[in-house]
């Protein structure tokens, strides 16, 4: 019913409409309409109620379930999808619902992330507008071929992005995004498992869609970008979300069937710092020098004056 009652008021969303009419829509009592609002409320919903006016939602990018799981037929990523006004991160309520037996390609949506993730143990900031999500797998590869999903999605999430942003993405390794140079996206894998049996694999996924600048700390808002400030509009969040799961559910299958390959050289050209001096670390030592490839295994081949060494983890710093 709750539902159907969010779908009522989006329909309406440029005015306000009354729990009576609600209440004869659906056919239950206006005091049962009273008790699914104050409930939606609850769940982090921003409705406004005006006495002798009725209800009206604030619609920031939300997300109806249906609506998606429609244009996707067949696929694994996207099967299920669940979407909340607010959570802490959606890695994190995945992580928590694996117990209940969710299906493998269980996506959860965040309307605004409180406790948003980076990687190592980053913030990413997550306010309204943004699209904030996370999906489960449940992959039998090994470890390094898991691993290597991170670049895969990288390169699947470029894609549906140049679509939106009217301009070619790049990838800055392992798997942060960026348009225009400034950082649009970002990725974190999080498994749990045995080495080469990982009992599940939930990719998070944060895309600036319609973020506004002073939403962010200052040093955010100077580094990064979003799809509202390349297009100069809002960009609806659900066309989005459609394309991306579409986009990775496709470069997913295809890494299962013919592996890294081809997806590989589809990385190297979209990579921002290919043929570049980069920086980075590993273990004590700065490492500094020119990035002259991605190896088959996804690594970063820097060549330090003599020395070509491989980088298989960390961030990089491009210097020029
Ligand atoms: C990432 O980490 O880029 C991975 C981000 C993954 C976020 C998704 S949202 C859905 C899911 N649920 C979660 O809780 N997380 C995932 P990393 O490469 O460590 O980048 C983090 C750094 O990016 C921060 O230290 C900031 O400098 C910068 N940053 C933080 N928020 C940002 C934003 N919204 N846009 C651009 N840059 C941001």
């Amino acid at each position: 019913m709750r539902q159907k009652i969010l779908k009522e008021l989006l329909q309406n969303r440029d005015s306000f409409i009354s729990g009576s009419q609600l209440g004869e829509r659906l056919g239950i009592s206006r005091v049962a309409i009273w008790k699914h609002i104050e409930a939606l409320k609850e769940e982090g919903y921003d409705i406004n109620g005006v006495s002798g006016r009725g209800y009206q939602l604030e619609d920031s990018g939300i997300i109806i379930p249906d609506e998606i799981m429609a244009g996707l037929p067949q696929q694994l990523i996207g099967s299920q999808i669940y979407y909340y006004p607010r959570l802490d991160s959606t890695n994190e309520a995945l992580k928590r619902s694996i117990k209940d037996h969710l299906s493998e390609g269980t996506v959860y949506v965040a309307g605004k992330q409180e406790e948003g993730k980076g990687r190592r143990g980053r913030k990413w900031e997550s306010p309204s507008g943004g699209l904030w999500f996370s999906f489960l797998l449940r992959p039998t590869l090994s470890l390094p071929q898991t691993a290597l999903l991170s670049l895969v999605f990288a390169v699947s999430l470029v894609k549906s992005l140049d679509v939106f942003s009217g301009s070619l993405c790049q990838i800055k390794w392992p798997n942060d995004v960026y348009c225009q140079g400034k950082k649009i996206a970002g990725i974190l894998l999080e498994m749990s498992g045995e080495i080469d049996n990982a009992d599940y694999l939930i990719v998070g996924i944060g895309i600036n869609v319609n973020v506004r600048k002073n939403d962010f700390p200052a040093a955010i808002a100077a580094s990064s970008t979003s799809l509202l400030e390349v297009n100069g509009r809002e960009i609806d969040a659900d066309e989005v979300l459609l394309t991306v799961l579409k986009d990775l559910d496709s470069y997913y299958q295809e890494f299962l069937k013919n592996g890294f390959s081809d997806i590989r050289l589809e990385f190297k050209s979209r990579c921002l710092h290919l043929g570049k001096v980069i920086e980075t670390v590993r273990g004590q030592d700065i490492i500094r020098g020119i990035n002259t490839d991605i190896d088959e295994m996804g690594n970063l081949m820097v060549q330090c004056q003599d020395d070509l060494l491989r980088i298989s983890t960390g961030d990089v710093k491009v210097l020029n």
